[in-house]
């Protein structure tokens, strides 16, 4: 096989950047080592910034979104038992979030591929990637039984945290950086009426929770607990005592049970590699990093690195300009330090930790009151929340 850019993965970022690059004239190959049923119900993200709804708009991406997703012109802050709203689009000029699922989001991009001619290899495991110095890498991946290779100008590792893309840049060529926090969330979707129309976050003595959804019909909701906790230890009368506990406050509206048909525990870490690039391997989304949860940052950064890889991949094609390329890097780590500031800022506020003194807490406290009390912080905040305008960088396409 043969392609102009060979794709690693078919999450987010690899099918993104295979749909931005068809619509530059560039054709690509998608190899993903999953099925597509898999990759379709795969539960993750769910929360969109302001720039990635336009991107996917603008690319074409976005009916379904439109019709289906769920705006969001604010967030409930629940502080010692009150709830106070965090009015995004006041703060930020009119600015707010989608809450469209990420399987959603992957079902449409593989549909477009699909109808576009576009070629994705499903339940293909990559064994090597060669040549990334010379002129033409070979990704090398057995399909159905059989042994095969893709030789192509460009490999874009798309291939997620634990994918094979990042482990081939040779030694003593990059730098990481990592972060652990002693926390991890207890992810649930339950088919529940939501109990609220916009997300609630609830720093609680018992530790954080989190009400979000993917539908009317369907909630989404995070509970803190130990990064060493395993789900046994959660039936699911637990998980909704837990959550009615930490998540109703002082308007007294019941959060809404029902079947729980998803259930996760998600460690929490920061992790970036610098360069994200190494001779004709370009890394993106979270091939590259990784942000605490959080924040709702991770997908909208690997968004944003499809889109700055695919505009750099078109200066070359179109003109033979291959310095975008060689900046591919730089220009990413930019907004990906900006995701991680704030991820890790979301993730200091909202957590109980235990090693904090009684001192810190109060520290913690007041610092999630000025977000209330205080409007430059909350404009500040707000503007991360719904995104920082990396995208005027990037956009047109
Ligand atoms: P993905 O989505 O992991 O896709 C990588 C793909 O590569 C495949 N793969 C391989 N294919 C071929 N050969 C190999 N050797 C391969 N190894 C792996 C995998 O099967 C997969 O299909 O990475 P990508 O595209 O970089 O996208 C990143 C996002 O998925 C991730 O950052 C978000 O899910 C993070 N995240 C959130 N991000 C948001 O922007 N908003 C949110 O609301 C949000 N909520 C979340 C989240 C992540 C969570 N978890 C589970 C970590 C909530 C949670 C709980
Ligand atoms: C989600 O719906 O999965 C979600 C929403 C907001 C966050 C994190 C996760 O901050």
């Amino acid at each position: 096989m043969r392609a102009q850019v060979g794709i690693i993965g078919a999450g987010s970022a690899g099918l993104l950047l295979s749909h931005l690059l068809h619509m530059a004239g560039i054709e690509s190959v998608v190899l993903e080592r999953q099925s597509r049923p898999y990759v379709e119900s795969r539960i993750r993200a769910g929360q969109l910034e302001w720039g990635t709804t336009e991107l996917l708009k603008q690319a074409g991406l976005g009916e379904r979104m439109v019709r289906e997703g769920m705006v969001h012109r604010g967030f409930i802050l629940v502080l010692d038992g009150h709830p106070h709203r965090i009015d995004l689009a006041d703060l930020t000029d009119g600015k707010t979030v989608t809450v469209y699922g990420q399987n959603e989001l992957i079902k449409d991009m593989i549909q477009a591929r699909l109808t576009a001619g576009g070629t994705l290899v499903f339940d293909a495991e990559i064994t090597r990637i060669d040549e990334l110095d010379g002129d033409r890498p070979i990704i090398r991946f057995t399909h159905q039984g059989e042994c095969l290779e893709l030789e192509c100008d460009y490999v874009a590792g798309c291939d997620g945290f634990h994918g094979i893309s990042r482990q081939c840049l040779p030694a003593g060529s990059f730098r990481e950086f990592t972060q652990d926090y002693p926390v991890a969330w207890l992810g649930i979707l339950a088919k529940a009426p939501i109990f609220s129309r916009e997300l609630v976050y609830s720093p609680h003595e018992q530790g954080f929770s989190l009400f979000s959804m993917r539908s009317p019909e369907l909630s989404r909701a995070y509970l803190q607990c130990a990064p060493d906790e395993k789900l046994v230890n959660w039936p699911d009368d637990r998980i909704w005592s837990e959550l009615h506990h930490r998540l109703e406050s002082a308007d007294g509206r019941t959060l809404c049970e029902g079947p729980i048909i998803d259930k996760s525990i998600t460690t929490i870490r920061s992790y970036v590699v610098e360069p994200m690039q190494y001779g004709r391997l370009f890394l993106a989304g979270d091939a590259a990093h990784i942000v605490p949860p959080s924040a709702a940052k991770g997908l909208n950064a690997a968004v944003a690195d499809a889109a700055v890889l695919s505009k750099a991949l078109k200066a070359y094609y179109g003109r033979g300009d291959r310095e975008q390329l060689a900046n591919y890097s730089t220009n990413c780590l930019k907004n990906v330090w900006q995701q991680q500031n704030f991820s890790c800022r979301m993730t200091r506020l909202l957590h109980r930790f235990d090693k904090l003194t009684p001192f810190e807490r109060q520290v913690q406290r007041s610092e999630l009151h000025s977000l209330i009390i205080n409007r430059c912080s909350s404009v500040a905040f707000a503007e991360s929340y719904v995104g920082i305008p990396w995208a005027a960088s990037v956009i047109p396409l």
